[in-house]
């Protein structure tokens, strides 16, 4: 009875609205608790109580956890120690408090963990203070799955380096706002150019961080700000480390290279000059007085324009070591970024052979062996930059007697900015698993960044994140099973992304067998969708690379210097890497791979285009030509986002209104964007190269009523750039910023009940208003307000970023009567219309 008023009074969490902040760690009740509250002791013995420790919050969190998850109140232990107890500590503090208990000692590494669950007695201690803690969250991360029952779990990370990085700048403004590539909202750590008096949401981070076994945070954006270095910033910085410091989570810096001369009045940055080593060494001493047990430096340099030794004719080497030599009394490591290029030096026009690719081996091969120990390069997975697919970077395969560490961009930059749902640990995991056949040996990526195959002792995971002051952190909260998958495959690569998914939901949404199994459905699904529509047969995710990095603009790839090109023209498409007759990119693998590469034929046919230029009429194993792999693609990437809201519709009522609202509302703009995005790159292509689609999709859309084509009052016609982003190539905008427009028509279509899709642009320049009315009478009323609802990068321009897509399901519209769009525009947004869709039911074009 006990237990059926506690599931009564507790149980109503279930449905209790949820803003995400405590995102998998929300100790909500469980459907068996009564029974797993039977297995678990009620008295908690925490080795360490001190204020502050990790051991000591674990025991909080233990408290807190077995509380929440299945009602059960722990009592701390008193003078005589029952035989049954919930133990947590250290392996050694365990051996102290119990020298006469024979213990056979489980084989641990630095932050692993030993879990055993016997006889209703629990231990759970960890090699160090760390690792106590991530076995109390593993523990916790059992019970809240439904599992308390005997068992004997032996946990030790795969790799020492597990780290975020956040690219937070120290205040808003800027091209790039608060958090550089962020779409969850302002830094946690940072406002107004100092770190924030409040940092009660550094600690919640932290904790989260923990729970998945991150164990250090790098503050501040790679672009880094030299003023960081302030003496007061200092002291800010160090009350996030106090914040992060109960959770095991270090505190990571980036610097930025020319600090001597921005920030410490020299007149260089040259790493040999002594004045610079001295005002390193400087500041290296003042942080670890502050903060003691810092993790170390992050360095971005030369490149996108940050300084970097180049700049001072000495090598990448002789910069990564002058900062790692003022650590290395202190313990501290040295991430150096192996993302270095010249985009200066790169023309598409002038060379057959210049790559952005090849950038990363040129620099850092003759360097492999040249660096001081504690320095590890941090390498992102592909050659150029967290695209939707790209090769596992050759740099790995070249680095053998120096750590490296794989950086995997949590934050959605390229893949739809949180948006658009992409589950990305299968990516991830097709990366980890990715051969190199170093010397034709087995040379799996996971077992180089765990050092297992070079005998590396530093080397890991750098995870750009990003979150923000939002509750839900990322901004999305099906984007947090990114965060959670990232921590645990750092840990453990060979963890499946479909395991890590359900439990992740089940922690997260709960025990629901249909909640778990649609989240799977949408999850797994999310990633091949969106390569299909935004970018595949490995050409890149085809965006628009010169402003936000969102929606689709093919065309920005190429006649930059930016070096993301395809080389589109109108016969041929890709980049031809090979050794033969390319960039030389494919000769940077390790000859297995290359040969590989190398050869059209034994190219993977996902990575086709990022390898060899092709004709579009390039016939596939499929039988398809590549400009008809295109178009069909294209179609079926958006068909499978159209059923993504329709699938989350079927968990009404089976997780809080409030997350099921702000998943739908992002699933249903998906939807609508992908239909952007596929009639852009087709449209675009199909331009390119002439070649019709042979199911006649392309261009054809008979159920539009272009905007332009209407009748025009106060609106005017407005030819989009680029062309493609708009149907037809042209959309309406009011005449001027205060006037109503009003387009209106006859409706041709035969009667009955219609999906009526609007697509127009929301710009962040103001908040236009449309009403749409068939026959005076209104069928809906929306705003262009999603620059503060949605977390994309705000947008100012009328193109493939700012179209979107509202949909009005089951209309009577009766042929003959009027359709009418009143657009009222606000600040310098025009209520620009692109056209109207009038949908047969089940239909979406
Ligand atoms: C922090 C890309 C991003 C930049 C980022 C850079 C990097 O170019 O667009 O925002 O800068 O990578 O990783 O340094």
């Amino acid at each position: 009875m006990k237990g059926v008023l506690w599931l009564l009074v507790f149980g109503a969490s279930f449905v209790v609205a949820e803003d995400g902040l405590n995102a998998w760690l929300r100790y909500a009740p469980v459907p068996n608790a009564d029974a797993l509250r039977a297995q678990i002791p009620t008295t908690l013995v925490v080795l360490n109580t001190t204020e502050g420790s990790p051991v000591n919050t674990a025991g909080k969190e233990l408290s807190q956890g077995l509380k929440g998850i299945v009602g059960l109140r722990l009592a701390p232990c008193g003078k005589s120690r029952p035989r049954q107890a919930l133990t947590v500590g250290t392996v050694a503090q365990f051996l102290d408090a119990n020298p006469t208990v024979r213990f056979d000692l489980p084989e641990l590494i630095n932050d692993g963990f030993y879990i055993s669950v016997s006889g209703g007695n629990v231990r759970i201690l960890g090699q160090n203070e760390r690792g106590a803690l991530y076995g109390a969250f593993h523990y916790l991360s059992l019970v809240s799955q439904g599992n308390a029952s005997d068992l004997v779990v032996t946990s030790n990370p795969e790799a020492p380096v597990r780290w975020v990085n956040q690219w937070d700048n120290m205040q808003d403004g800027g091209t790039h706002g608060s958090v550089e590539r962020g779409y969850g909202g302002p830094s946690i750590f940072f406002w107004q150019g100092r770190i924030r008096p409040d940092l009660t949401r550094a600690g919640q981070y932290a904790r989260l961080l923990a729970s998945i076994g991150i164990n250090a945070v790098v503050v501040n954006n790679v672009n880094a700000n030299a003023t960081l270095l302030s003496p007061e910033n200092m002291d800010g910085l160090a009350r996030i480390a106090n914040a992060f410091r109960p959770y095991g989570v270090q505190l990571g810096l980036s610097l930025n290279f020319a600090s001597p001369e921005l920030y410490g009045g020299l007149h260089t940055s040259d790493p040999f000059d002594k004045s610079v080593i001295a005002f390193w060494q400087n500041v290296t001493d003042n942080l670890y007085s502050r903060i003691p047990d810092m993790a170390g430096y992050l360095v971005k340099a030369n490149s996108e324009g940050q300084p970097g030794p180049l700049t001072y004719n000495r090598t990448l080497a002789d910069g990564a070591n002058m900062f790692a030599r003022t650590l290395q009394k202190y313990g501290g490591i040295c991430m150096f970024r192996a993302f270095v290029y010249d985009y200066r030096t790169l023309n598409q026009t002038l060379s057959w052979k210049a790559d952005r690719a090849n950038a990363a081996v040129e620099y850092f091969d003759k360097l492999d062996g040249k660096f001081e120990p504690n320095v590890v390069i941090q390498i992102k997975y592909g050659p150029i930059d967290f695209q939707v697919r790209e090769p596992v970077s050759p740099l790995f395969s070249h680095l053998q007697n120096t750590g490296s560490a794989i950086e995997l961009q949590i934050t959605q930059e390229y893949l739809g900015q949180q948006a658009h749902l992409v589950y990305l640990a299968p990516m991830w995991k097709e990366l980890l698993d990715f051969d190199l056949r170093v010397e034709s040996k087995p040379s799996k990526l996971s077992d180089i960044v765990s050092g297992k195959r070079f005998n590396q002792t530093l080397s890991g995971y750098a995870g750009v994140v990003n979150v923000g002051m939002n509750s839900t952190w990322l901004g999305s909260h099906l984007a947090m099973s990114n965060l959670y998958a990232y921590g645990k495959m750092a840990w453990t690569s060979s963890t499946t992304p479909e395991g890590v998914l359900g439990e992740w939901t089940k922690l997260t949404f709960g025990h629901d067998a249909q909640v778990i199994d649609v989240i799977k459905r949408l999850s797994m699904a999310s990633w091949p969708a969106y390569e299909d529509y935004s970018g595949n047969l490995g050409v890149q995710t085809l965006t628009d690379i010169l402003n936000a990095h969102y929606g689709p603009n093919p065309g920005s790839q190429d006649g930059n210097p930016w070096g993301q090109w395809t080389r589109a023209d109108a016969f041929s498409i890709g980049m031809d890497r090979t050794d033969k007759n390319g960039t030389g990119f494919a000769g940077q693998y390790p000859p297995e791979v290359a040969a590989m590469y190398e050869e059209v034929e034994t190219t993977p046919e996902n990575l086709i285009l990022w390898f060899h230029h092709l004709p579009y009429t390039h016939v596939l194993k499929s039988g398809k030509t590549i400009i008809q792999h295109f178009y069909d693609a294209h179609y079926r990437g958006s068909a499978v986002a159209q059923t993504f809201p329709e699938i989350w519709k079927t968990l009404k009522g089976k997780i809080d209104q409030e997350r099921f609202d702000h998943v739908l509302f992002r699933l249903v703009y998906q939807a609508g964007h992908a239909i952007v995005w596929r009639d852009s790159i087709c449209n675009f292509y199909f331009n390119k190269s002439g070649i019709p689609d042979e199911l006649g999709r392309v261009g054809n859309y008979r159920y539009r009523i272009e905007a332009e084509n209407m009748d025009l009052k106060g609106y005017k016609i407005y030819n989009v750039q680029p062309f493609e982003a708009a149907s037809k190539g042209r959309a309406i905008v009011t005449v001027n910023n205060s006037t109503q427009g009003i387009a209106s028509t006859t409706i041709s279509a035969e009667s009955g009940k219609y999906d009526v899709a609007v697509n127009y642009y929301d710009q962040a320049i103001g908040n236009s208003t449309w009403e749409l009315y068939l026959d005076d009478s209104l069928v809906g009323r929306w705003k262009g307000d999603l620059e503060y609802t949605i977390g994309k990068a705000p947008v100012f321009y009328i193109d493939g970023q700012t179209a979107t897509r509202i949909t009005f399901k089951g209309i009577q519209v009766t042929k003959g009567s009027s359709l009418k769009i009143v657009g009222t525009p606000d600040g310098m947004e025009p209520a620009p219309v692109d056209y109207v869709s009038l949908l047969p039911e089940g239909l979406v074009d």
